[in-house]
């Protein structure tokens, strides 16, 4: 055995040599991976001992792509290309030995041997445009011509990982060998390869599936036009599909590749790359809290209370449901809790009806809730979770009698949007126990989790809670007490500029079209019109004091009645409505106001500016652990579009002192709702961004 560099070494099994990769978490080709593979290759292709090579790696992985955080620095060491010319170009058989994921570069690197062992725990992939990438060495130009360019369209656009018996049949593998026997298998393979003589067979040259493919650019557009919605404000997807073409189109793979290079250069030097690849790690960060070491104990969860059947209590129950964890939900009336459980099982009744999971799966989950109108049923819970009306007398009852009815050490979690944790962990005789557990509807489909950690709260709560939330599923970010939390703290002042902006002159369908165009699924109103304009809204109290309060007068409760903002035909397609637009008027000339056009421009840096001035009053409170927490929330939470990496991450690339500069405009024209953060004055004075700042310890003192 040599070591060829630290991470890499060649030993021999007769006349086969092994390359051996060690670079611990995933093999990501870094600089002295490269290094190790060029060095290792060359080594072994001028032993004349040497009749065939395997390239293996230690650890969890195969070679899972490059080294995203490489991505922006100057390069250093050997290039990829070399190290792939340089496989590829070997006068002796290299086989890749493949377990766990072979992934973006790692594909790439696998697809420049001859051949390719994998265990059937194994999986390749090219997802490179997770990051706003494309597979940049070699990828577009040698998957198409191993599986076809259907399937390398759906693999590069979807970055999906593919299970080693699908690689199997397609060719992207040639031999499953037996799990925890990959090397064996992989030496004999090339022992076999020499022995018989087997062709050194280069991809590159490979082109009958393209020439399958050529003449028919329908297949191409038939793609683009059923994904479009999906695909909608991405770029790396298009780039995906353009470099696919060119693979059928060019003259030649070198062609190819030089469209490939072109587009992914284009691709990694972007904004939407840089978002996505900062978005990337900062899912990995949002785990790390300050001052909870990984090791903390924690509460085992193996039962789970939930109390509230209605929308949030059914989908909550639904994620326990999931993950096999029995659920004991409590309503006050049997008809109400009929109807919960008739809507989860209805849930998952439609989930079967797509295929996606079976019949006896729903007789599963179903079985392990069991529904009861006696809280005392949640006596031996390890975690409560309610869900029930947001008012704080209810929920401080409801704490009040759990804590006489739950077992001493259980969570007592309140799924609050926005109220004190601190206050109603008052309720009980047990602070320490008490979490909010703030899930986002529809809860058994949104991935965000608020944890929000209150003054008592014990750090095995928060890291039992944490632990749920992987358990389950969800992305957790953790957020302090104050009103709204992180999300909805950020959603007020969004909803105030846009019902501002109303008065002013802007229609609700412009401000639906400006949020839309950014990026969001659909702009606050429509959101308005979806969840329903009556939320709150009391008919014998309602004065048709707002425009709001009017709409709801004349039954226009949003999609449900037909009309809210928007009319809604059959379908629910929505269409600007003469109606609203009347009664805004109304409201405009009552106040005074002279309206205005308002470009969409404007509308974006009305809406959004001032929430990235909230989440710095965040920031500089402790109210969350660092500004990419606020970035998850905002992308997991209300759509917000990952490929512009989160309203912090916004402002740092629209440039802090051009927010704050407006914001200290809209300050002097508007007051002081417009009062910029004390941080985000302090960072444009340092010329520093968000990304600069260090996390920081949850500030757990309740707000001043
Ligand atoms: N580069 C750098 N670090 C990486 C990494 C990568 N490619 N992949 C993972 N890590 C780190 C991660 O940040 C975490 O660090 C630790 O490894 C464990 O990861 C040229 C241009 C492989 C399926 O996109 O999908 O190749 O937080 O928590 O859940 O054409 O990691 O512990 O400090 O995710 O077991 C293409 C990305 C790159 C694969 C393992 N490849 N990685 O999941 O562990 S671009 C990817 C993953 C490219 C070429 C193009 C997953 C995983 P820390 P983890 P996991």
């Amino acid at each position: 055995m040599t070591a060829i560099n630290a991470v890499t070494d060649l030993s021999k099994d007769g006349d086969i040599a092994i390359v051996t990769l060690n670079s611990p978490p995933v093999n990501a080709l870094g600089a002295d991976v490269r290094d190790g593979l060029a060095q290792g290759f060359k080594q072994a292709i001028d032993d004349p001992s040497v009749k065939a090579i395997v390239l293996i790696c230690e650890g969890k992985t195969f070679i899972a792509g490059a080294d995203i955080s490489e991505f922006g620095k100057p390069p250093k060491g050997a290039s990829l290309f070399e190290v792939e010319n340089i496989i590829e170009g070997s006068p002796k058989p290299v086989i890749a030995a493949i377990h766990g994921t072979a992934l973006g570069g790692g594909l790439e690197v696998a697809l420049c041997a001859h051949y390719r062992v994998a265990v059937p725990s194994a999986k390749c992939g090219l997802p490179e445009v997770n990051i706003g990438l494309l597979p940049g060495a070699g990828g577009t130009q040698r998957l198409p011509r191993i599986v076809g360019v259907e399937a390398a369209l759906d693999m590069v656009t979807s970055g999906k990982h593919v299970g080693a018996k699908q690689c199997l049949e397609s060719g992207l593998v040639d031999e499953l060998a037996p799990e925890g026997k990959l090397k064996e298998a992989a030496v004999a393979f090339a022992k076999k390869a020499v022995a018989e003589n087997k062709p050194l067979k280069k991809v590159r040259d490979n082109n009958a599936k393209l020439e399958a493919a050529r003449g028919k650019p329908e297949i191409f557009a038939n793609f683009r036009k059923a994904n479009a919605k999906k695909f909608r404000g991405f770029m790396a997807p298009e780039y995906n599909i353009q470099c696919i073409e060119a693979a059928v189109n060019a003259p030649s793979f070198e062609e190819g590749l030089k469209t490939e290079r072109k587009l992914f250069m284009e691709l990694v030097t972007g904004t939407q790359s840089a978002a996505q690849r900062y978005v990337f790690f900062a899912e990995r960060q949002v785990w790390k809290i300050p001052g909870i070491a990984d090791d903390t104990p924690t509460i085992p969860v193996k039962k789970v209370g939930i109390i509230g059947a209605g929308t949030m209590g059914g989908g909550i129950s639904m994620n326990f449901l999931n993950v096999g964890i029995p659920v004991t939900i409590v309503e006050t009336k049997q008809e109400a809790l009929d109807r919960g459980v008739a809507t989860i099982r209805k849930n998952y009744e439609n989930t079967a009806k797509k295929g996606r999971m079976t019949m006896e799966d729903v007789e599963k989950r179903m079985a392990l809730l069991t529904p009861t109108l006696k809280l005392e049923d949640l006596a031996d819970v390890d975690m409560v979770i309610e869900a029930v009306f947001e008012r704080m007398d209810i929920k401080k009852d409801v704490f009040g009698k759990l804590d006489k009815i739950v077992k001493k050490g259980a969570v007592l979690a309140s799924n609050t949007s926005y109220l004190n944790i601190d206050e109603i962990a008052s309720a009980t005789t047990r602070p320490q126990d008490v979490i909010g557990m703030h899930f986002f509807s529809p809860a058994n489909v949104m991935r965000l989790l608020e944890n929000v950690r209150g003054e008592k709260t014990s750090d095995a709560v928060v890291a039992t809670a944490t632990q749920t939330a992987k358990k389950i599923g969800k992305i957790a970010a953790l957020a302090g007490v104050c009103p709204g939390f992180i999300g909805n703290r950020m959603l007020s002042p969004r909803q105030r500029e846009a019902q501002k902006l109303v008065m002013e002159g802007a229609m609700p369908w412009d401000v639906d079209r400006a949020l839309y165009n950014f990026g969001f699924p659909m702009g606050p109103f429509q959101m308005s019109d979806l969840a329903g304009l009556d939320i709150g809204w009391v008919k014998e109290n309602s004065k048709g004091e707002t425009i709001r309060d009017r709409l709801c007068e004349l039954d226009r409760r949003g999609q449900k009645t037909g009309a809210g903002y928007y009319d809604y035909d059959a379908n629910r397609n929505n269409s600007p409505s003469p109606v609203t637009a009347e009664i805004i008027e109304e409201f405009r000339k009552k106040s005074g106001v002279n309206s205005r056009s308002i470009s969409d421009e404007e509308i974006v840096e009305r809406c959004i500016y001032p929430m990235i001035n909230e989440g710095a009053k965040i920031l500089e409170e402790g109210k969350a652990l660092r500004a990419s927490d606020i970035d998850i929330v905002w992308i997991n939470g209300y759509g917000w579009p990952v490929y512009r990496g989160g309203p912090m991450f916004y402002g740092d690339t629209v440039g802090l002192d051009k927010v704050l500069a407006k914001m200290k405009e809209w300050q002097s024209q508007m007051g002081d709702a417009f009062k910029p953060s004390a941080l985000l004055e302090k960072l444009v004075a340092e010329k520093k961004k968000f990304s600069d700042l260090p996390p920081q310890p949850l500030n757990t003192k309740p707000a001043k």
